[in-house]
């Protein structure tokens, strides 16, 4: 294993250990939403410092990027950090979660663990090796249309619902033509199930990058495509569609009549 991946994966089995162990104090606790959120940005927090800790016990030059603590440390490699991805889902113990962890070197990714902690699946990536479940190899579906097609999205939120209107255009489109639409919570653990086929397709507006640079790795890895909403490479944007190269161009071309300037990207 690539040693950067072996350190990942170190690290979110550690951070996901720490989540499971939480999860009955999440689910179905009757407190108010103010107690809910402090106990979730705590485990945040928490698994987010056994990342970091895992990380800098074996490279302490190695700069951060983690979504509790921010940008900090060395810029050569950068690691890319969701200590707990699907916290919404979490929070109300519907188990659907995970740990993703990504290296950057000179701002490309070259390892990605994606693990999902209930089920144990762990996604690893690196780049030029493939993607792999366990010691399976990973490859994206052979599905060539979206109908018939199962397809994975997430829903804007907060800031971002002013996309509610061209994003509900979109999956009007999609949920008339695929078998299924799936809205499963954690855009991370999304990405790993095109990786591995399970969705042939993925899209959603508005997310991070450490909601996706591991999953990015890992569906190029896996024979996937990954771009911008247009069609686009996939930089770090918020913005994105994912799936099997036929699926991606299926995808891009359904959505292009409902893209504005600021969703062409
Ligand atoms: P998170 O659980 O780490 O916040 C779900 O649509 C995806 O969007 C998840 O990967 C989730 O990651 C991310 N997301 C970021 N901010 C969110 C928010 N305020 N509400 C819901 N999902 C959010
Ligand atoms: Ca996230």
């Amino acid at each position: 294993m690539h040693p950067l991946v072996n350190i990942a994966v170190g690290a979110a089995r550690r951070a996901g250990e720490l989540i499971v162990r939480n999860l009955d104090r999440a689910g179905g606790v009757t407190v108010s939403e103010k107690s809910r959120n402090d106990f979730v940005t705590e485990i945040d927090r928490a698994a987010e410092q056994l990342v970091i800790e895992t990380i800098h016990k074996a490279y302490p030059d190695h700069g951060i990027l983690a979504e509790e603590s921010g940008r900090h440390g060395g810029d050569e490699y950068v690691w890319i950090i969701d200590p707990l991805d699907g916290t919404t889902n979490f929070l109300h113990g519907f188990p659907q979660f995970a740990v993703s962890i990504a290296c950057q070197h000179r701002g490309r990714v070259e390892a990605g663990v994606i693990f999902d902690p209930l089920r144990s699946e762990l996604f690893t990536a690196s780049r030029g090796a493939g993607a792999q479940l366990e010691n399976r190899r990973l490859r994206v579906s052979a599905q060539r249309a979206i109908e018939g097609s199962l397809i994975g999205t997430g829903f804007p939120y907060r800031a971002n619902t002013r996309w509610l209107k061209p994003y509900l255009a979109m999956l009007e489109q999609v949920m008339q033509r695929a078998a299924g639409v799936r809205r499963p919570g954690s855009a991370a653990l999304d990405l790993a199930y095109v990786a591995a086929g399970r969705l042939d397709g993925f899209w959603e507006l508005g997310l991070a990058p450490w909601d996706t640079a591991a999953g990015n790795l890992m569906i190029t890895e896996a024979g996937g495509r990954i771009g911008t909403l247009a069609g686009n490479p996939y930089a770090d944007g918020g913005n994105l569609i994912a799936g099997n190269p036929r699926i991606f161009t299926a995808l891009v071309e359904t959505c292009a009549p409902f893209l504005g300037d600021d969703l062409r990207g």
